[in-house]
């Protein structure tokens, strides 16, 4: 018998379930997604799990369960089983999905804090962290910065200076898998029933991270699956870990490009603190370009502004106003294209 505690679960989840009609069915969270089949832990084990019609119908894919998501579902077999619910979601962390306007794809759910990995070579760039940062924050979840490879040598002072804005929103944690006193304040920094994510390129160290957190191989670093030549595709696959009385830690294949999957692009404004200056612009509406007595060119001219956190914060709004004026475009489309169906529909039942 499986605590599922351990995993996350509580009585507030449990008080969700029992508003769900199949609330007499088993529960449990899923641990990673292949295509249509879901790996499910519950309180009697592993389950591989697909979903009912139900579930899909009239679905887009970022609606579907993702990792860490909780999912009822009826067992059959030995470990097979039918998801037939799943409740209502809770900080979840999206991205844009590559190749299209506006649509998510969900990485993760009822995620507490994301890791944000960068290895202190080529991969750190501060402007890829801001990305990463804004969408955790959306979600509601706690952002964290882990620069890893610290044995590598790396110029301190020079990447303090880079990342002093992001400092005060977030923990910043320089690691390297080979220095284990590094890994150890990462470690403390978790606690028990937390789940945290990963997120960030790949060859960062995100697997290797997991590994050294939970002091064993759990995950295939891209070490161990060159030197085997395979690995990758064996069943034992997961994305969820556990560390030793600890948290629930929720390891990503690395992705080339983040885009922002954000309905409030306003939002912004006060994440990369350009809110604190733009509440003293003369107009209301300033846009921060050229407008006269613009509090946050002010700032910017006086010092007191990075200009390429304001470049990144006018290029990530952009981005982020795209997506949304998209998917609000998209969602009025879809309703009227609903109306047009009843209308046909009620036109139909005339006859
Ligand atoms: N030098 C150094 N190499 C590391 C460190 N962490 C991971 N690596 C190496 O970086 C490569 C990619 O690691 P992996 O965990 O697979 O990265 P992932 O793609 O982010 O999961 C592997 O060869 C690791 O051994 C570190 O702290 N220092
Ligand atoms: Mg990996
Ligand atoms: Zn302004």
């Amino acid at each position: 018998m499986i605590n599922l505690n351990t995993y996350g679960w509580n009585e507030r989840l449990n008080q969700l379930k029992q508003a769900s009609a199949h609330s007499a069915l088993v529960h449990g969270r899923i641990s990673i997604v292949n295509r249509t089949c879901y790996e499910v832990i519950s309180e009697s084990g592993w389950f591989l799990c697909e979903l009912t019609g139900n579930m899909m119908y009239g679905k887009s894919d970022f609606e579907l369960p993702c990792t860490g998501d909780w999912v009822i579902f009826q067992p059959f077999d030995e470990n097979k089983g039918i998801i037939v619910d799943m409740l209502p979601r809770e900080r979840t962390l999206y991205r844009k999905k590559s190749g299209t306007i506006a649509d998510k794809q969900a990485i993760a759910s009822y995620v507490d804090k994301a890791l944000i990995v960068q290895s202190l070579d080529d991969n750190f760039n501060v402007r890829r962290a801001e990305r990463f940062m804004v969408q955790i924050l959306e979600a509601n979840i706690k952002p964290v910065l882990v620069l890893n490879k610290a044995d590598l040598g790396f110029d301190r002072p020079k990447i303090e200076e880079q990342i002093k804005h992001l400092a005060r929103r977030m923990p910043i944690f320089y690691t390297s898998i080979h220095l284990p006193e590094t890994i150890l304040p990462l470690r403390e920094s978790i606690s028990k029933g937390e789940t945290v994510v990963f997120v960030g390129s790949s060859g960062v160290g995100k697997s290797s991270l997991v590994n050294a957190l939970c002091k064993k191989s759990v995950l295939l670093t891209s070490d161990i699956s060159l030197s085997t030549g395979k690995g990758r595709h064996t069943s034992t696959r997961r994305e969820m870990v556990l560390m030793d009385f600890s948290g629930i830690l929720i390891d990503t294949p690395g992705v080339r490009e983040f885009g922002l999957a954000i309905d409030n692009p306003d939002s912004l404004a006060e994440v990369l603190e350009i809110s604190d200056y733009a509440k003293l612009c003369r107009f209301k509406d300033c846009e921060h370009i050229n407008e006269p007595g613009c509090a946050v060119i002010e700032a910017i001219n006086a010092g007191k502004l990075d200009h390429k956190v304001y470049e990144s914060y006018l290029k990530l709004q952009r981005e982020a106003w795209h997506f949304s004026t998209s998917e609000h475009e998209k969602r009025r489309k879809g309703k009227s294209f609903a109306k047009l169906i009843d209308e046909v529909k009620k036109y139909k039942s005339n006859f």
